[in-house]
């Protein structure tokens, strides 16, 4: 694949990310698609500065990529057209949460394309960070353990707890075959395989240990940037250090389908046998895994004791 010459390619950092200029958002070709669908496998987030796209065009250029959908919890704004939904500042529009879109979905958005509308004068950067890079990191038995284990994710944030899917903890990206570690803090509630205490201290871990520095880069936004990420191997983050009015506008390419680097290695981690009060810390996954047929009532013992 080759980039057009009369783009030009600056890496922003050691783990991810590039800063694209020379394209025109507006009039893109399907060579042109093509590219930027190589440099997102090869950066996993791209930036083009200066490109201010009407939200007709913003959503133009995504369809290029995929279906689009706005979101499912987060209304669209005034006047905009249903592909775009917009976070705005002033009205607690800011994810100062680490997040990859939508992991509460069965199929998550494969890519968002993000346009800063009204940029703070200062502040408000957004930091992403590779997923792959923090698979690569852990030791040898982690990565063993963390292979072996899937988690459950939900729209708590969105006050949609209801909302809920189950991925691998270790995913495989459909199209470079390279694993990434699949958790983030705001959307992942709880390890399957595990007890709820075993569960916080090993996401607690995770969670954290994804957001390290070193797997980073942070972008720094003008009025009229374009910010493209690849959600099968990045999570993010907005800076909640600025004042005054941000708003951005995105688009959102449906269509991911999970798969883990292997099968789950273990049974579901809920109560069996004995009623006691911790075992209320896995109703939320017992009830999912029973509302999804994966688990039987019986076969644990206490199909009465949970209210649906
Ligand atoms: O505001 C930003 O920079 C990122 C917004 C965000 O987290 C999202 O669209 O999921």
């Amino acid at each position: 694949m080759t980039v057009p010459s009369t783009w030009s390619v600056r890496r922003l950092a050691g783990a991810l990310g590039a800063e694209i200029t020379g394209v025109d958002m507006r009039k893109v070709t399907a060579d042109e698609v093509a590219a930027i669908q190589h440099l997102l496998l090869e950066h996993h987030v791209i930036f083009l500065p200066e490109q201010g796209p009407t939200p007709e065009e913003h959503v133009g250029f995504a369809r290029h990529f995929g279906h689009l959908e706005g979101h499912p919890n987060i209304g669209r704004g005034e006047g905009l057209p249903p592909e775009i939904f917009q976070l705005a500042a002033s009205q607690g529009g800011i994810a100062d949460e680490w997040h990859t879109d939508m992991t509460f979905k069965e199929s998550p958005p494969l890519m968002s394309i993000l346009h800063l509308v009204t940029c703070p004068e200062f502040g408000g950067d957004t930091m992403w960070s590779n997923l792959h890079a923090a698979y690569d990191a852990l030791t040898q038995p982690m990565k063993d353990l963390c292979e072996g284990l899937t988690a459950l994710h939900d729209a708590l944030p969105h006050n949609r707890p209801e909302q809920m899917a189950i991925h691998p903890v270790v995913r495989v990206h459909p199209e470079t075959g390279r694993k990434a570690l699949y958790v983030n803090s705001h959307f992942t509630r709880r390890i399957v395989e595990l007890s709820a205490t075993e569960s916080e201290l090993l996401l607690g871990h995770l969670t954290r240990f994804i957001s390290n520095e070193r797997f980073t880069v942070r972008y720094q936004w003008r009025p009229g940037s374009i910010g493209i990420w690849d959600n099968r191997c990045t999570a993010h983050y907005v800076l909640n250090d600025f004042e005054g009015e941000r708003v951005i506008q995105r688009a959102t390419v449906m269509g991911d389908q999970v798969e883990g680097a292997t099968q789950p290695q273990w049974q579901p981690a809920v109560a069996s046998g004995r009623l006691s009060a911790m075992d209320r810390h896995d109703q939320q996954l017992f009830n999912f895994l029973r509302d999804t047929g994966r688990i039987s009532p019986e076969s644990i013992g206490y199909s009465d004791l949970v209210p649906k």
